[in-house]
Formats: structure tokens, C-alpha cells, sequence
């Protein structure tokens, strides 16, 4: 039975992490909104499973994974879940928790990147709270940014197994998702993310690694790939960045 991934169908999001997994290690998944509702995806098919009265655990909001009876929302429980069935979580208690570390880590600073252009309220547009996305986002990327890519140089350059990797010498969920936040910021704020890659070539270096692996490029390659876009996580507003 392939994976089923539960997550809106036209944008990155948090989503994107588990997508990301999935196609680097060629895994059987669907992405069940991005199906026709004829095909039984759709928005609708989210909803229902969200809303699912007969599932005492449902998730809170997508990204979720179905696989068989197991339903698991949370991007990092998610890529918890999956990460040692696809081959790409460290090995033993030890590595497997420090690339759950590195995966909270990353979800930390992705949180952040939407409060920039929602600092107010999550409900509310863009415009109605614009001047407050400025102060926001200019804290985010003055301190922020620079401060979680030094954290994650750091890490990469103190890995005992050498700085092409997060975690020992192979590739895991944590390094996917470090490409997807640099390629994200990147997007966002273009000029503050290359003043901080100027300072984090490690940081840099992987994200170009990543981006150049067979399954990756395929799919970066792919109509899979849904566009960064202005309804997303990372989104390009000239006047947040600077
Ligand atoms: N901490 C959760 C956050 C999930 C989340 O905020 N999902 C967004 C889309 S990226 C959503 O649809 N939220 C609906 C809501 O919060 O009401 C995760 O990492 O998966």
C-alpha cells in the first residue's frame, strides 16, 4: 500500500518536508489532495479524514500521513515515523534523536519565517498587518536567520563523521530539510539569506548537495514540485526583506 500524505494541494508548506523525504528515497505515496475527486482526493478527501469521527486520533491540521491504520500528524512526528522505513533517520537511539532534534530545530525557525508575514494573527491578510510583518521581519532577519544557520553550521562542522552531512555520514530527513529551509529562505528573503550563507559555507554546501541527488533533482525537476508562491510558508514580499 503506498503512503498517503494529506496536505494542501497548492503549496510547499510544511508538507513539503515529508514530500521531500518520500520522493529521495523513492518511496510508493500519494499525495491524496492533489488527486482528482473523482479519484477519491481533493480538498474534500483531507477534510474527511481530518474531521474523521471515527478516528479517535485524528490530526490537528495537515501535513498527516496515513499508512494503514496508522494516521500521524506533526511534519516531525511524521518524518519520526518514517524516517527509519525509508533509510533515512540516524541509526540507533542515540543518532535517531538527534535528527528529531535537528527536525524540531528546523521546525522552530520555519514557524518563524510564517510569523514574519503573520505576525499578528494567522487569520487575518497580509495587508491588514503589514506594519507589524516589517518590525517582525526585520528582527527575523537580523537575529534569526543568522542565528539558526550559525546553530546549524556549527553542527555541521562538529559531526565526527565530517561536514557533508547532520547527522554521521549519511543522508537523513534532518539534511532534506535543511535544503527545503534554505531553499525557502532563499526565496523570502533573498538578500539576508546570501549575507548569511556568506558566513555558513557548510550550511550552503549542503543545500547544493542535496539539490544535486538523482531522486531530488528529478523531483525539483517535476510538476510534483509545486512553485513557491505567496499563499505559502515562504513568501516573497520585496518589502519584508532587505
Ligand atoms: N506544528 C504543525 C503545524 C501544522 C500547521 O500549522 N499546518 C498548517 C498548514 S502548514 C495548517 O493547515 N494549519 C491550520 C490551522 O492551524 O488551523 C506541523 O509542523 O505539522
Amino acid at each position: 500500500m503506498p503512503y498517503q500524505l494529506h496536505y494542501w494541494p497548492t503549496i510547499q508548506g510544511r508538507g513539503e518536508f515529508v514530500r521531500l523525504a518520500l520522493e529521495a528515497a523513492g518511496a510508493d505515496y500519494v499525495d491524496v489532495a492533489r488527486l482528482p475527486e473523482s479519484k477519491g482526493g481533493g480538498e474534500s478527501a483531507l477534510g474527511a479524514r481530518l474531521g474523521d469521527p471515527n478516528n479517535a486520533r485524528a490530526a490537528f491540521a495537515p501535513p498527516f500521513l496515513v499508512d494503514g491504520d496508522i494516521v500521524v500528524g506533526q511534519t516531525a512526528a511524521i518524518l519520526l515515523y518514517l524516517g527509519p522505513r525509508l533509510g533515512l533517520s540516524g541509526v540507533g537511539e542515540s543518532d535517531g534523536l538527534w535528527t528529531h532534534q535537528l527536525q524540531l530545530t528546523i521546525a522552530d525557525v520555519v514557524a518563524e519565517a510564517h510569523d514574519t508575514h503573520h505576525p499578528i494573527s494567522t487569520g487575518a491578510y497580509y495587508e491588514d498587518q503589514r506594519d507589524a510583518a516589517m518590525q517582525r521581519a526585520r528582527a527575523f532577519r537580523e537575529e534569526r536567520i543568522p542565528k539558526f544557520l550559525n546553530w546549524l553550521e556549527q553542527v555541521l562542522r562538529r559531526n565526527p563523521a565530517g561536514d557533508l552531512h547532520l547527522v554521521g555520514d549519511m543522508l537523513t530527513y534532518a539534511d532534506l530539510s535543511l535544503f527545503q529551509l534554505v531553499d525557502g529562505l532563499h526565496y523570502a528573503f533573498p538578500k539576508a539569506t546570501a549575507r548569511a550563507l556568506a558566513r555558513t559555507p557548510a550550511v550552503e554546501k549542503l543545500h547544493a548537495n542535496v539539490k544535486r541527488r538523482q531522486r531530488v533533482h528529478d523531483y525539483l525537476q517535476s510538476p510534483r514540485r509545486i512553485a513557491f508562491n505567496e499563499d505559502g510558508i515562504f513568501r516573497r514580499y520585496a518589502e519584508l526583506d532587505g
